[in-house]
Formats: C-alpha cells, sequence, structure tokens
C-alpha cells in the first residue's frame, strides 16, 4: 500500500488549504457529512462537535474560514466567536529554519512524542512556496507519515494565497479553533525564508529556530535579527559523524546568545544538539519548553505577550482591512498605475495623487 493510501485509510491524513478543493475529508466521507447536513449547519452543533473533538468538524469549520465566498467566511466567523471562549489553553509554538534544515521531521519525530505522552498536537504549516508549488507541504515532502496516523495529531496546511500579508489571519483563527478542539500544543512550521518568521512569532509562546552544523561561517552569518526571536536553537542533525560536531556548535551558539537581546523577557535563550532521526535531545526539548512556560507564567510575561499579540493583530487586520477596500475598487489600480506615470513625468506631486485618491473614495 502507497503512503497516500494510507493516509486515506487511516483516521487523519493531510487536510489540504484552500488551493485545493480537499478539506480534509474523503469522498465518501463528504457525501456522508453532506447527507447529515443537507440543511444549514447550525452553529451550535458545529461548535459541540468541535468541542466533543470531531477532527471533521474541525477541518471543516477552517475551510470556512478560508473561504473566500462571503457567507461561509461569515459563518466560519461566527462559529469562531461561538468558540472563543475555549480557546487560549495550549502551548504555541513556532518552528523555523531554512529548507532542509528539518523541522518537517522533527515535527513528526516531537509531535509522536507528545502524542505518545498522551498530548493532543496540532500542527500546521506556512508554506510561503505554496503559491509557487501548488502546496508543496502535500506532496513528497511532508514527512509526517506516522505523525499524521495518530488519533491525537491533527495536521493541517495553512494557505498563503500567494500573500504573507495573509499568513497570519488564517493561521491564527486555526490556531483558535484547535485550541477549542482541545489541543494542547499547536505547532507552526514556517520556513525561514522573507518575514515569515516575524509574523508567526507574533503569534506564537515559544519560537524555536533549527540550525544545522558544518557551515563554518554559519554563526557569523546568521543573521542576528533571526537569533534574536529564538527562545531556543535546536543545533539539529546531530547524529553520526555530525554528533560530536553538533555539541561543540551548541556550545559555540551558548556563547554567542550571552551577547545578544532575549527573545522573552525573564528567559535566557538555549541551545541544545538534537537528532530526529535517532530521538536524541527530543524529551529535552519539551523539558525546556515546559520550563519556559513555568518560569514566563509566573513573571507575568506568558499572559502580556499573548495579550500584546492580539492587540497587534487586531491593528494589523486594521492597516488590511482599509488596504482591501481601497484596492477593492475595480478602477483603482489603473488609478494608481496612471498617477504613477503622472508622478514620474513631474505632472503631479505625491501629495496631491494621493490627496485625489482619497477624495474620490
Ligand atoms: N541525519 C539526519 N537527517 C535529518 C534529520 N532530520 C531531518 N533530516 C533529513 O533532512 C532532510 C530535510 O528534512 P525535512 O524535514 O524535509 O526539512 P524541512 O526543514 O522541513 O524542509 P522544508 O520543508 O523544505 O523547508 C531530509 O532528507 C531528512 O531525512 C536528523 O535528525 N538527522
Ligand atoms: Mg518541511
Amino acid at each position: 500500500m502507497d503512503s497516500q493510501e494510507n493516509q486515506q485509510k487511516s483516521a487523519m491524513h493531510v487536510m489540504g488549504g484552500l488551493k485545493s478543493t480537499h478539506d480534509g475529508m474523503g469522498q465518501t466521507t463528504r457525501k456522508q457529512f453532506r447527507r447529515q447536513h443537507k440543511k444549514e449547519i447550525s452553529v451550535d452543533d458545529f461548535s459541540r462537535e468541535i468541542r466533543q473533538g470531531s477532527r471533521l468538524h474541525l477541518a471543516k469549520a477552517i475551510t470556512l474560514l478560508e473561504s473566500t465566498v462571503a457567507d461561509d467566511k461569515k459563518a466560519g466567523q461566527r462559529l469562531l466567536q461561538e468558540l472563543l471562549s475555549y480557546t487560549g489553553n495550549s502551548i504555541r509554538i513556532g518552528i523555523t529554519g531554512v529548507p532542509g534544515a528539518g523541522k518537517s521531521t522533527f515535527i513528526e519525530t516531537f509531535g509522536k512524542y507528545l502524542c505518545e505522552h498522551g498530548y493532543k498536537v496540532a500542527v500546521l504549516a506556512i508554506d510561503p512556496s505554496s503559491s509557487i508549488s501548488g502546496g508543496s507541504i502535500l506532496g513528497d515532502k511532508t514527512r509526517m507519515e506516522e505523525l499524521v496516523k495518530h488519533p491525537n495529531a491533527f495536521i493541517r496546511p495553512s494557505p498563503t494565497a500567494g500573500t504573507l500579508g495573509g499568513v497570519h489571519k488564517k493561521t491564527r483563527e486555526t490556531m483558535l479553533l484547535c485550541e477549542a478542539a482541545g489541543y494542547d500544543v499547536v505547532l507552526i512550521e514556517t520556513v525561514g525564508v522573507g518575514q515569515s518568521e516575524t509574523i508567526v512569532r507574533g503569534m506564537v509562546d515559544f519560537f524555536m529556530l533549527l540550525v544545522l552544523t558544518g557551515a563554518g561561517d554559519e554563526l557569523q552569518g546568521m543573521k542576528k535579527g533571526i537569533m534574536e526571536l529564538a527562545d531556543l536553537l535546536v543545533v539539529h542533525k546531530a547524529d553520526g559523524d555530525n554528533a560530536k560536531m553538533a555539541k561543540k556548535t551548541a556550545a559555540e551558539y551558548m556563547q554567542i546568545l550571552h551577547f545578544l537581546q532575549p527573545a522573552s523577557k525573564g528567559w535566557t535563550t538555549k541551545a541544545m544538539p538534537v537528532s530526529s532521526i535517532e530521538n536524541i535531545g527530543i524529551h529535552e526539548v519539551w523539558d525546556v519548553i515546559r520550563m519556559f512556560r513555568e518560569t514566563l507564567i509566573k513573571t507575568g510575561t506568558f499572559d502580556n505577550r499573548r495579550q500584546s499579540q492580539t492587540k497587534d493583530w487586531f491593528h494589523t487586520m486594521i492597516s488590511d482591512r482599509l488596504i482591501d477596500e481601497f484596492y477593492g475598487k475595480a478602477e483603482r489600480k489603473t488609478q494608481v498605475k496612471q498617477f504613477e506615470h503622472e508622478i514620474l513625468d513631474g505632472k503631479v506631486t505625491v501629495s496631491q495623487a494621493i490627496e485625489n485618491l482619497f477624495s474620490h473614495r
């Protein structure tokens, strides 16, 4: 049996995002679902099913949130509103690193470890390349074949719909739905390119950076900015011939970290060697995360951060909405282009153009 068939047969499989019409249900299940929900699906029923842990309803609810159809979007928002008081009880973890650092493999091993210890684990993957590759996360790059089959796991790639700006909204809301469904740990994977790390840092409690050994100038070349976002540096693939080197690299990072601004007030960022393939350091990573949570809850930093993240999110949404409304007008793009020419030709000033655009809203 190939792995795709395997996934179809298992209770759980990777759920498609917006780009595919796939909503996490097999054909038969979808038919059954439609039969059961011929009439309008009540928000109350849906909310109850999600709280009782129905992955099918959770997947469907996420699809509603991601939908571009106005009615579906509205239904998704009503549902989220209904479930809001059940959210907030997970530890939100962001995982980043260059392509090939082993993020998905780490999530597979770490996720399985958590599931086996009784935790419910939701994995959300932000894949900025999905607009190009059509959702590579669903393809052969997915390395979560076993986690996907675990009854305690829920895996959902987030569609980026081509814009990174859209990422945070869907992923944040998806995360909240997962929390209402009782997931204890939410893992968000993001490829370390562009602004995606900053966006993910802005929605998680704990942020982890996967780095590799070998590249001699890696330490110097590593962007200080990214290191300053991390609560933990995982020196990954610390196995075989690389084990010793990884240990040494972790120690070197620890030295450097002393000179950097810590990502979270009251917490000293750590570095440690980990191998997801050999299962080395996995338990230790969870210990660090638990210690982090305990420490930051005591000092109040944990809750303060969540509050300021929500506030920032609100303000980002205001800006997004304004931009959407501004460009929502059919003729807007042509107008802007026209003004661009006129500005460059010296016919109008930038301020005049702005004045003009906004006075004819
Ligand atoms: N030796 C060793 N190899 C690993 C380990 N973890 C991952 N790999 C290998 O590294 C390669 C990339 O792993 P992925 O998990 O796909 O990496 P990723 O960071 O998710 O990659 P992208 O999603 O493309 O950004 C694969 O060939 C893995 O088998 C590890 O702990 N040890
Ligand atoms: Mg990956």
